[in-house]
């Protein structure tokens, strides 16, 4: 084994410290070779070196000063000018590659990248052309010492500029792609453009770092360039800062020359997986003749790729892999990386669905998730998990990550080494979604951070119809990863065994420095999007080319058979197995009938939880005592910690609130719920733009030194025994966080975990995220989430965008118990809520429209006694009313921040006849409380003026949801009448004087007439 693959397998030692470039300048360029002889010249001790051999062959040929230096008598150059003139050479416009390199030889009679223009003359006049050691024709000894030694050095900088393009260019003209489209010149990687010949191929220049000698001819030099990065490997790496990462994989692919050099034992797996992928492939298409699979045909390498991933995992240390991936080869990936069974996946395309399935109405087959223990050769395990996921592609990107963090925080594994996230891509989808450089922009953010996630694009250069030149605009469709400087690998698909040398390159990268890794696997796709698709009606010449083409499988045991490493009888065994297992796992499906679905059991940390929403109220009370102690926890700050004089009275006010008995606000209520599920051992984790400090100022859930600017977070350090607390000011995004963190929720149901929207309006940011993973996932996958959405809402006159969080939305989407949605107008039932949310064991989202005015408003306090006692009250009756319900006139109905304007207007209104008016708050809108409604209604049932009174336009908000499920209950011949603001496209007015009419106007319907 070579030094540098011994590298690639041992890479799982401590990971680099080098997140931040180090102190070193960073150098794009390569560095002339260290010379031990002269040090003292610094990095100019590599030029002094090569002069010193140039004097020793030719002592007159260097300047006279360097004569002492090199311990010479002066009189040595004397000699000068007795040998024969330099003989002019012009370099021709390119040098034929040397084998077996791909770098290009260039258009035949071009006049070169320059053209023409000899380099060497902008230094030197036409014949001061000299081979650079003397050792072939000519000499230039009459030049100048001062005009030689330029000569001499811009020579050798022309070598390393050249080596240097090849690091930067060489995947320019890298035979990466299988339909042989990738270019076969780049002017940057041809030798005429640095003025050299084919007679410079066997002279000696300075190598640089490049492995082989700090002095090399051009040939070998060009030799192990083309080598290294022209062959089926192209790799963009130099557009990474950090000099560490960069140096360390450029000498692991230099020394290699990216020469995957695999054992006999590798081989052998990379066939039968292959095998195992293209017949999976021609098995369904035959037998399932017409249905979709999106099939994996001129991709099969990636069942290889991933192969290897599982097989060295344990090696790495890993032991857990978190794969997402789209449609494309998923059904491959399922039973051949996964090994779900052949039977279950035909199964399911008898389609036979289970009416009982506690999973309500399903979802297609190649969107379902899947994890198994996989026992690698090894004998080791690794768990893998495939993330289910919608159509909508990349948006399990941040999904993935999310469930792969919390996974790593509950395994205690801070930096990531353990449990890995693998995504795969489609090449116009990686091109095209904003997703995906959301989530990529997430990856080296603290509290984001997974240690690096494995990319793997399969780029079939097609995306449905679509060309990639019509797909993007970038160059290749990974461009969107250079953001975060991660190294980048295209690869030939049909070089199964380049594949998993980059596999292995960026397995060990990922394990070394924890940043992600990019794998475009170039491939093409041999039928249309989906089976049933024509790809000629489209690309014509493409696929008359696609046609013929042999598969990868084959292209492979043809290499293996005739290279002898492999007989045709071991091969035709592989194939023969392959075939029958598949033919026996129908036989075996069409034999037996269909047994009943396993009953659905919570497994590993869902164990105990359930989805069946409990009926009887819970109390979520918390004792003075602990509320006092949260309060001191919340209001105490290290001596030496110098808070802003503000809060400091902020802190002040809140310890005095509990303690005392004052007003309770929302920050504090929030706090206090927060802490007491800490100290009851349940983590909190919120995630948001800006929420540390909170939007609207009232969190100051992080506080900052005012002279050190050193953080300090109270609720982390209210008990020496307590839970996690964690609070992340997001990336100005809504769809990845969110999808991070509700990823996260899926993993860990005993944390609360809450994303709250800067402004409730932005969360349609997120819309991909709500409609298809957190309201429909369980039904679609039998996946529950705790996940809660903070939504600040409310009309305040702010204008269109800072108004509505979009009630009407969520409440659109209601059913099955899929969501809880609840609007709550007092701090303790925000407090009892989020308790609710965790004590109990039943786990559902959770949508809070939270207050913006209401943060500091008078009325809306409430005092500790309500949290010692009691629970969250769905709906919230007039005290008033109540007591005396004959004398109620009218029943106003509402949710939310309206209640207190309804208050507010009713008593402007009525003075002491209050009481005439009922104003009943619905704090929770989903699950509908039913019960609660119809005890209401026959408590005022003597009331025919019944009203519903919102601030939002009529064809937003509640009114849709809650005007039948509430008439249903009033029954005739009430009727349920309605106040707000009339129906409109938008969702507020931009004018608060017209804002301000508006709520006039509505509350003389609410309130006008008695
Ligand atoms: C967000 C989104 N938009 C559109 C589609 C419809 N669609 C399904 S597959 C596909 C092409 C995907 O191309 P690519 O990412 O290259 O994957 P491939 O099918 O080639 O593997 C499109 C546009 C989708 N599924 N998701
Ligand atoms: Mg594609």
């Amino acid at each position: 084994m070579s030094e540098s693959q011994s590298q690639l397998r041992d890479s799982n030692g401590p990971r680099s410290q080098a997140r931040e470039p180090g102190p070193e300048s960073e150098l794009d360029e390569p560095k002339p070779p260290d010379s031990p002889h002269f040090e003292s010249f610094g990095i100019n001790a590599g030029w002094v070196e090569e002069i010193e051999s140039q004097y020793r062959v030719d002592a007159g040929s260097v300047d006279e000063s360097w004569c002492e230096e090199f311990g010479a008598a002066p009189a040595a150059f004397a000699a000068r000018g007795a040998r024969e003139q330099p003989r002019v050479v012009r370099p021709p416009s390119a040098v034929p590659p040397p084998e077996p390199s791909s770098f290009s030889t260039g258009p035949a009679n071009d006049t070169g990248p320059l053209g023409g223009i000899d380099p060497a003359q902008s230094v030197d006049s036409p014949e001061l052309e000299h081979p650079a050691n003397g050792t072939s024709n000519g000499s230039l000894r009459h030049l100048s010492g001062d005009a030689m030694l330029l000569h001499t050095a811009d020579k050798h900088a022309r070598v390393l500029r050249l080596i240097h393009s090849y690091r930067a260019r060489g995947h320019r003209i890298a035979q990466s792609d299988p339909l042989g489209g990738q270019s076969t010149y780049f002017p940057e990687l041809d030798p005429a453009h640095y003025g050299f010949g084919n007679e410079s191929l066997d002279e000696p220049f300075i190598a640089g770092d490049l492995p082989g000698g700090s002095v090399q001819t051009l040939r070998q030099i060009l030799k192990r360039l083309g080598k290294t990065y022209c062959g089926p490997i192209g790799v963009e790496y130099t557009h990474v800062q950090d000099p560490g990462r960069k140096a360390w994989l450029r000498q692991l692919m230099e020394e290699s020359q990216n020469d995957p050099n695999l054992e006999d034992g590798e081989r052998r797996r990379i066939l039968e997986k292959l095998v195992a992928a293209e017949l999976f492939e021609t098995f369904l298409h035959t037998k399932f003749l017409g249905q979709k699979r999106f099939s994996l045909e001129g991709g099969e390498s990636l069942i290889p790729l991933l192969d290897h991933i599982v097989e060295s995992a344990p090696a790495f240390g890993i032991r857990e892999v978190v794969l997402g991936m789209a449609h494309r080869g998923r059904l491959n990936v399922l039973a051949n990386i996964l090994g779900k069974s052949y039977e279950s996946i035909f199964s399911e395309f008898e389609d036979s669905p289970n009416i009982h399935s506690p999973f309500g109405s399903g979802d297609v087959k190649y969107h379902k998730g899947f994890s198994s223990d996989r026992y690698v050769l090894s004998g080791e395990r690794v768990h893998l998990t495939l993330t289910s996921n919608p159509s909508h592609l990349e948006a399990v990107n941040p999904v993935v990550e999310g469930r792969t963090k919390a996974k790593q925080v509950r395994a205690g594994d801070t930096d990531g080494e353990t449990i890995v996230p693998v995504i795969i891509h489609g090449d116009a989808a990686f091109a095209g979604q904003g997703m995906v450089a959301e989530t990529v922009n997430l990856s080296q953010l603290d509290g984001y951070c997974t240690g690096g996630t494995i990319h793997v694009i399969v780029n079939n250069q097609i995306g449905y119809t679509t060309t990639p030149s019509e797909a993007r605009s970038t160059l290749y469709c990974s461009d969107v990863a250079k953001m975060i400087q991660v190294p980048i690998f295209h690869v030939n698909g049909d070089h199964p065994e380049a594949v998993i040398h980059v596999v292995k390159l960026a397995m060990a990268y990922r394990q070394r420095f924890g940043d992600d890794v990019v794998i475009d696997l170039v491939c093409y796709r041999r039928h249309g999007h989906n089976e049933g698709d024509e790809p000629s009606f489209t690309q014509p010449r493409l696929y008359r080319k696609i046609r013929n083409k042999s598969s990868v499988e084959e292209i492979y045991r043809e290499q293996q058979v005739s290279s002898g490493r492999l007989s045709s009888e071991e091969a035709a065994l592989i194939e023969q197995q392959r075939k029958t297992a598949l033919r026996e796992a129908l036989e075996l499906i069409h034999s037996r009938p269909p047994g009943p679905d396993e009953p659905y059991e919570p497994r590993g940390p869902w164990t105990g939880y359930s989805r069946l929403r409990p009926d009887e109220p819970l109390d979520t009370a918390v004792s003075l005592a602990r509320l006092v102690q949260i309060a001191q926890g919340i209001s105490r700050v290290p001596s030496y910690f110098n808070v802003h004089q503000k809060l400091q009275t902020i802190l002040d006010s809140r310890h005095e609130a509990v303690t005392e008995g004052l007003a309770i606000d929302w920050g504090l209520a929030e706090a206090l719920a927060f802490g007491s599920l800490l100290l009851e051992g349940m983590p909190v984790r919120l995630s948001g733009q800006d929420c540390s400090r909170g939007t609207f100022s009232h969190r100051h859930a992080v506080l900052v030194d005012q002279d050190s600017g050193e953080e300090y977070t109270p609720l982390a350090h209210i008990a020496d025994t307590q839970a996690r607390f964690e609070v992340y000011d997001s990336l100005l995004s809504e769809a990845a966080v969110l999808g991070f963190e509700y990823g996260y929720s899926l993993a860990d149901p005993s944390s609360l975990v809450l994303w709250e929207a800067q402004f409730g309006d932005f969360a349609n940011g997120a819309q991909v995220i709500i409609d298809q993973f957190i309201t429909s996932a369980h039904v679609k996958w039998g996946r529950m989430s705790g996940l809660v959405m903070l939504l600040p809402h409310g009309y305040e006159g702010q204008g269109p965008e800072h108004s509505s969080a979009r009630v009407e939305r969520f409440l659109q989407t209601c059913a099955e118990d899929c969501l809880q949605i609840v609007n709550c107008t007092t701090p303790v039932q925000f407090f009892h809520v989020l308790r609710r949310q965790m004590l109990r064991n039943y786990r559902a989202p959770l949508a809070i429209f939270t207050p913006k005015s209401l943060l500091r408003h008078p009325k809306a306090t409430s005092r500790v006694e309500e949290f010692s006692q009691g629970a969250f009250q769905e709906l919230i009756d007039d005290p008033v009313a109540r007591a005396n319900p004959a004398a109620v006139r009218r029943l106003v109905l509402c949710t939310g921040k309206v209640h207190y304007d309804l208050v507010t207007e009713r008593a402007k209104r009525l003075g002491d006849r209050i009481g005439e008016v009922a104003l009943v708050r619905l704090e929770q809108l989903y699950p509908w409380p039913e019960a609660a409604i119809g005890e209401l209604l026959d408590r005022y049932g003597d009331t025919q003026d019944v009203v519903w009174c919102q601030e939002e336009p009529q064809n937003m908000g509640p009114w849709s949801f809650v005007w039948p499920r509430i008439q249903s209950l009033l029954g005739d011949p009430r009727r349920l009448r309605y106040a707000g603001r009339d129906e409109s496209a938008s969702p507020a007015t931009g004018s608060l004087r017209t804002h301000k009419a508006q709520l006039e106007r509505f509350l003389e319907d609410a309130l006008g007439g008695l």
